[in-house]
């Protein structure tokens, strides 16, 4: 069976990030097989939405003597330096949304559903996006997350199966199961074909807003 993408849709990016990619600080196996994944889907949407780890030196999560698992890091994906960047080679268009998350050095923010000033789910709903279709690293940690802040903001989400990577076997597949749980349904990317519909413009010719009525 075939998913259509079309004008509810939205296309969510987990970090993918240099630091998350082999070779990195907190390099996942696979990590950039993820990325002609996801470059292929994105002409398929008309909404996008790129989330990035972006935390201060001093973050809480990194440990001197990391154990790779919850509240126990390297430091990674440290603001300005090179292991933050996206990973070569990642397409995002110019009129993505872009969320940073994490920078509160006493905060812990896997997804950017828990950004304390930016209401991502609100900001989806206004636009009128119903079907999230989440791809990125890892699926143990941020990708799960975002999946399970998704799906209780009320969103259908498609975790994009083959689009993800993750930290360690154990934890990913838990995160699987929680997943499933949580009511999201797993696709594989060739399953995904695009309808051709889009978001109506916000703007007409002259750059005067568009009174949408019911959206
Ligand atoms: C992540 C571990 C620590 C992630 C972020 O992006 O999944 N994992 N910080
Ligand atoms: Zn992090």
């Amino acid at each position: 069976m075939t998913v259509l993408t079309g004008a509810r849709d939205a296309l969510i990016v987990v970090d993918v990030q240099r630091d998350f990619c082999p070779g990195g600080s907190l390099g996942v196996p696979g990590g950039d097989e993820i990325i002609p994944v996801i470059n292929r889907l994105v002409p398929m949407f008309g909404r996008w939405v790129y989330t990035r780890d972006w935390h201060p030196p001093n973050h809480v999560s990194f440990s001197a003597e990391p154990e790779y698992r919850d509240g126990s890091w390297p430091p990674h994906a440290v603001q300005g330096t090179p292991g933050a960047e996206w990973c070569e080679g990642l397409d995002m268009p110019m009129n993505a949304i872009l969320v940073s998350k994490a920078d509160d050095p006493n905060r812990e923010e896997y997804s950017g559903f828990q950004v304390a000033r930016f209401d991502l789910a609100d900001f989806l709903r206004r636009r009128r996006v119903e079907r999230l279709f989440v791809a990125g690293l890892t699926t143990d940690y941020c990708v799960r997350q975002t999946v399970l802040d998704a799906r209780a903001a009320g969103f259908t989400v498609y975790l994009l199966e083959d689009a993800v990577r993750g930290v360690a076997s154990d934890t990913t597949a838990q995160a699987l199961v929680d997943m499933d749980a949580a009511g999201a349904q797993r696709i594989r990317s060739e399953r995904i074909a695009d309808s051709g519909e889009r978001p109506a413009p916000a703007y007409d010719e002259d750059g005067d807003p568009i009174d949408h009525p019911h959206g």
